[in-house]
C-alpha cells in the first residue's frame, strides 16, 4: 500500500507532560514513527512524500482564528521571553461555562487556554511545520484514492483525532482524518465514512462533522465514563440537525475483551454498509494493544490483521490514517499488519 509519509516529524518533539501534577516523558515519542517505517519497509510497502498541500481544505475543517493562532503560537511565545526557546507552553485557565470564549485576549497563555481542551498537548518550535505537513499528507493519501482508486496510509505523527476545528488536544493540533474525508469529498465523494479505532474516543472528528449527513463517524473506543477524553463518546451522541443518525459511538468499558471488541467492529461495519459511503477513512490508532502504557483493551498482535482483513471486507475504497499507539516498540508491527490485513482480504478475492 502506497504510504504517504511525514519527513518534518521529528521536528515535533516535545520532551514532558504532566501526569498527576508531575513532569513525565512523553508518550508520543519521535520513536513511534521510525518504527511504523521500518515495518513498512520491511513489509515491501512504497514510501512517498506529500504530494498535494492541504491549504484549502485546512480552512474548511479547521476555523481561521484556530489556524491564525496555531501557525504564529510559537514566535508569539518566543516574543515573551527568548529563554521560551527551550520551554513547552501549557495552558492554565479555560474559557469553560459561563466565560467568553467569543473574545480573544492578548495573552499568550489566555489564548492557549482559548484553543486547548487539556493541558497535555505540549507544543515546541517545530510543531506548526510538523503538523501542516502531516496535514499534506493527509490530504495528499485521499488525493490518490480519490484519483486512482487505490488505497493509501497516512504516516505521520502527532496524532489528529482529537483536534476540532478550533482546539488541540490529547496530543493533537491538526485532525488529519477529518482533512482526508473532507478531501475526499472535495474530490466528488458523495458520502464518506470515518471509522475510528484508536483506543481514545475521536472527539475531534465527531465535532467537526456533528451536523452533516455527508461524512458518518463511527467509533470503538474505551467509555469515557473512565477514559479521555472523559467529556465525548457516549452512545447517545447521534448526530444532531441534518447531521441526526450520521454519528455512532460503540463504547466499551476499559478492559473489554478482545472478541468484545471484534463484536464492536462488525456493529461498526454493518452500519457503514447501510450508509453505503463511496470512501472509507480509517483512524487508525493502535493504543488497543494490550501492552499500551495509557490505554485498557487487550488486542495482540495477530488481532490487527484480522481488523484489517474485516475492513477489507466492505471492499470500500481506504485509506488508513495514523492515530495513537504508544508501545512504540509494537506500533510498527501492529500498524502494518492492519495493512497487510487488509491487503490479504483484498488480494485473496480479487
Ligand atoms: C491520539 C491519542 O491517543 N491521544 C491520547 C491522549 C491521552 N492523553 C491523556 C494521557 C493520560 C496519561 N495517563 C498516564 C497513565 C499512566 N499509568
Ligand atoms: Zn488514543
Amino acid at each position: 500500500m502506497l504510504s504517504f509519509v511525514n519527513h518534518l516529524h521529528a521536528q515535533h518533539c516535545p520532551t514532558y507532560e504532566f501526569y498527576r501534577g508531575e513532569k513525565v516523558p512523553c508518550f508520543e515519542k519521535v520513536e513511534r514513527y521510525d518504527y511504523v517505517i521500518e515495518a513498512l519497509k520491511a513489509n515491501g510497502h512504497e514510501v512517498s512524500f506529500a504530494t498535494s498541500s492541504a491549504n484549502e481544505v485546512l480552512a474548511q475543517v479547521h476555523s481561521q482564528r484556530y489556524l491564525d493562532f496555531l501557525s504564529s503560537a510559537w514566535s508569539r511565545w518566543l516574543a515573551l521571553d527568548t529563554a521560551n526557546a527551550s520551554v513547552q507552553p501549557f495552558p492554565s485557565v479555560w474559557p469553560i461555562r459561563s466565560l467568553r470564549d467569543d473574545k480573544e485576549p492578548d495573552n499568550f497563555i489566555a489564548q492557549l487556554g482559548l484553543y486547548s481542551m487539556d493541558n497535555g498537548t505540549p507544543m515546541v518550535a517545530g510543531t506548526w511545520q510538523a503538523v501542516k505537513q502531516g496535514a499534506d499528507c493527509a490530504a495528499s493519501g485521499a488525493s490518490h484514492l480519490a484519483t486512482t482508486g487505490r488505497p493509501s496510509f497516512v504516516c505521520s505523527r502527532p496524532p489528529g483525532h482529537h483536534a476540532g476545528s478550533d482546539f488541540m488536544g490529547g496530543y493533537c493540533f491538526l485532525n488529519n482524518a477529518a482533512i482526508a474525508a473532507q478531501t475526499l469529498r472535495n474530490h466528488g465523494a458523495a458520502k464518506v465514512a470515518i471509522l475510528d479505532v484508536d483506543f481514545h474516543h475521536g472527539n475531534g472528528t465527531q465535532s467537526i462533522f456533528y451536523e452533516r449527513s455527508d461524512v458518518f463517524f463511527i467509533s470503538i473506543h474505551g467509555s469515557p465514563t473512565s477514559e479521555f477524553p472523559f467529556y465525548l463518546g457516549y452512545a447517545d451522541e447521534i448526530g444532531q440537525g441534518e447531521g441526526k443518525g450520521f454519528n455512532l459511538n460503540l463504547p466499551l468499558a476499559a478492559g473489554a475483551s478482545v472478541e468484545t471488541w471484534f463484536d464492536a467492529l462488525n456493529t461498526a461495519t454493518q452500519a457503514i454498509q447501510q450508509f453505503a459511503p463511496e470512501a472509507l477513512v480509517i483512524s487508525l490508532g493502535v493504543d488497543t494493544f494490550i501492552h499500551d502504557p495509557i490505554s485498557k483493551f487487550a488486542l495482540d498482535t495477530p488481532d490487527y490483521f484480522k481488523m484489517g482483513d474485516c475492513i477489507a471486507s466492505l471492499k470500500l475504497p481506504t485509506m488508513f490514517v495514523l492515530e495513537g499507539g504508544y508501545a512504540v516498540d509494537a506500533v510498527g508491527e501492529n500498524v502494518v499488519n492492519v495493512l497487510n490485513g487488509f491487503e490479504s482480504f483484498v488480494s485473496s478475492n480479487a
